[in-house]
């Protein structure tokens, strides 16, 4: 285990040791972005994605370089990105086509973390079962990238970082409703759901579950747990991806506030809005 990965894995096992009310993690900085969908960071920097782009931030809060074209050079249709993850200098995108409540043409969409540029993408296998991408995940340890589904959260689905090869799919009990991110640490999941109705003023989520046997094989089913109730965002709206930063053990959420998003739609904007903000929330221990 390497020396660093230490701080990270104590938060993980002391939140999640506790009741939501406990948790050990205390907001250290919000920041502004210009994404809504995902963030991820290597401890050097934040990537952040929107809908159609992707962002590379200073861990200041700088915003470095963009890339607002980033499915020109990928083929088929393409018109969504959601959470991401860094991994060995690329940034790892859940892509899709996404129209009327279904996802076709979903990859893992692999981009330059230096240039942005697109390189690469893991095609995903449609007998998986899978329908839609809200997000990803890679377990560099285990050689895995994971893939979330919005549309029908009961599984979450394993390919090989380095074949491509469909791995299989894990079922969550009970399942989370309308996932948004994933983050993989030490086998364990961190996924953020946009459960709380901002209509009423209601906190989202972060669940924690195991996807391995002790065997390091795929477990059959996880058990999921609540990690943390997000309820210090500067007002209810959408969670959307999250990450750890490698080096300092935080995690950083991305959330949306100020838009009314009525079923997925946008309805105009709350009180004191004429905009929609998206920000960083960095939570240590
Ligand atoms: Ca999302
Ligand atoms: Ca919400």
């Amino acid at each position: 285990m390497k020396p660093m990965l230490l701080p990270v894995l104590a938060v993980l096992l002391a939140a999640a040791a506790c009741s939501s009310d406990k948790s050990p993690l205390h907001l250290t900085g919000v920041t502004e972005v210009a994404g809504r969908q995902g963030v991820a960071t290597d401890g050097t920097c934040y990537y952040v994605s929107g809908s159609t782009a992707l962002y590379k931030y200073s861990l200041d809060g700088e915003l470095l370089l963009a890339n607002e074209q980033p499915f020109a050079a990928m083929t088929g249709d393409v018109n969504h990105i959601g959470d991401i993850d860094v991994h060995d200098g690329e940034i790892y995108a859940g892509c899709e086509y996404f129209m009327d409540g279904v996802g076709e043409n979903i990859q893992v969409a692999v981009f330059d973390a230096g240039t942005l540029e697109y390189r690469r993408s893991i095609p995903w296998n449609p007998d998986s079962g899978q329908v839609e991408c809200c997000g990803l995940a890679v377990d560099a340890a285990r050689g895995h990238v994971w893939m979330a589904d919005w549309v029908h959260g009961e599984f979450l689905y394993c390919y090989d970082l380095a074949t491509s090869a469909y791995v299989g799919k894990v079922m969550l009990h009970p399942v989370p409703q309308l996932q948004q991110g994933i983050c993989v640490l030490m086998g364990k999941m961190l996924i953020s759901c946009d459960d709380g109705d901002a209509e009423k003023e209601e906190p989202d989520h972060l669940y924690i579950c195991d996807l391995y046997k002790p065997d390091g094989t795929l477990a059959r089913d996880a058990e999921v747990r609540l990690f943390r109730t997000m309820d210090d965002f500067r007002r209810t709206g959408e969670i959307e991806g999250l990450t750890f930063n490698p080096v300092t053990g935080a995690i950083t959420v991305l959330a949306n506030r100020g838009a009314r998003i009525i079923l997925g739609m946008p309805k105009g904007f709350y009180e004191g809005y004429d905009r929609e903000i998206h920000e960083l929330y960095t939570y240590q221990k």
